[in-house]
């Protein structure tokens, strides 16, 4: 049984950076249609990387071409070095533990993100991951890019190879082990529409913030699963489309870090099935992941807390509404 509608789905909604590199043509439909655009990167003791991500994007996307009105970092307490190494390339610095006092706290990639919404002044947002090595402008205009080009588009991945880092030698093949083996399978089962996706985790996307202001985030690694099934929801596949940037290539984490992240992007995806009501639970879904711990000869368990909390539109948040005049 074929999906309706996902191939010409993906044929229309699948792009190449390349499409978008007259940059001055970008910064001429940003303008006409007053729109401002924002890039954040999330931040988590990345110094090695995070000074020349940020390089990059400033020299070429807002001092050769004033295509970024804002470029800054939603930073979670790094102890690294990485506050410092943001502001030296002249980025503002925001931490999530600072925005939004008046709710209770919570943490993870996905609350940062959610937060961040709050600091930001753009109508369109970029979140761009902090751990890339080898950073290009094409991550961020190529997925600025089918936003200024098409209003029915409000939401654009980024998707590319990633290649296995092994000392000093790149694998050509592997790499995206969770989207390969948890969530293809999952959006093949239950979102069929979404399954043209190719990197349905990639941490680089941009989107109207009149949707990402709209829709729940989840607080941790589920926070990218959540969004396309909820932009998916309330606003249809045709709002969604994603664009190749080649080649990204950054530090690939222990299986053991995929497997409990994995966990709590399963803990979202449920969440969002039952919500949904695609299926119904009969338990309450743990939050206790039991990490598998080997050495020499010997194996133990580690019960780690990977906690998920689900965000309500940040739209709903009256100091959210009173900063952007929103009204009550
Ligand atoms: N502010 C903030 N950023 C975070 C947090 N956790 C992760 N990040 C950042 O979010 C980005 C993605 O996190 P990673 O841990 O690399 O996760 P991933 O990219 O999905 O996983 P890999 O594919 O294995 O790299 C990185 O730039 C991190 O620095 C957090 O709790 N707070
Ligand atoms: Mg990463």
């Amino acid at each position: 049984m074929t999906v309706p509608g996902l191939d010409s789905w993906f044929k229309a909604n699948t792009h190449h950076h390349s499409e978008y590199a007259d940059i001055d043509a970008l910064v001429r439909s940003k303008e006409s249609q007053g729109l401002k655009v924002s890039v954040c990167l999330p931040t988590m003791n990345v110094v090695e990387t995070v000074g020349e991500c940020l390089r990059v994007i400033r020299e070429e996307l807002v001092e050769r071409h004033s295509l970024i009105d804002q470029l800054c970092v939603i930073d979670s307490r790094s102890v690294d070095g990485t506050i410092e190494a943001a502001r030296a390339e002249g980025a503002q610095v925001f931490f999530d533990d600072e925005i939004l006092t008046g709710v209770e706290p919570a943490s993870g990639k996905g609350e940062a993100l959610w937060k961040s919404l709050f600091a930001l002044e753009g109508d369109i947002i970029v979140w761009v991951d902090s751990d890339i090595e080898n950073m290009h402008p094409r991550f961020v205009y190529g997925l600025v890019g089918p936003l200024l080009a098409q209003r029915e588009v409000g939401y654009v991945k980024a998707f590319y190879e990633r290649p296995l880092k092994e000392g000093a030698d790149l694998r050509t093949s592997g790499g995206g082990r969770v989207t390969e083996l948890t969530i293809r399978p999952m959006l093949n089962l239950f979102y069929p529409e979404l399954a043209g996706l190719i990197q349905p985790l990639s941490g680089e996307y941009a989107g109207r913030r009149s949707i990402l202001e709209n829709v729940p985030f989840f607080t941790g690694y589920g926070v990218e699963t959540g969004l396309l099934l909820d932009i998916l929801d309330a606003y249809g596949q045709g709002a969604i489309a994603q664009t190749d940037v080649e080649v990204r290539i950054h530090h690939n984490q222990h299986i053991s870090a995929l497997s409990k992240m994995s966990f709590g992007i399963m803990q979202a995806l449920f969440k969002r099935l039952e919500t949904d009501g695609k299926v119904e639970l009969q338990v309450d879904l743990p939050s206790v992941y039991n990490t598998i711990r080997h050495e020499g000869t010997s194996y133990s368990l580690e019960q780690v807390e990977v906690k998920v909390v689900e965000r309500p539109p940040i739209a709903t948040i009256p100091e959210y509404r009173a900063a952007r005049g929103l009204g009550d």
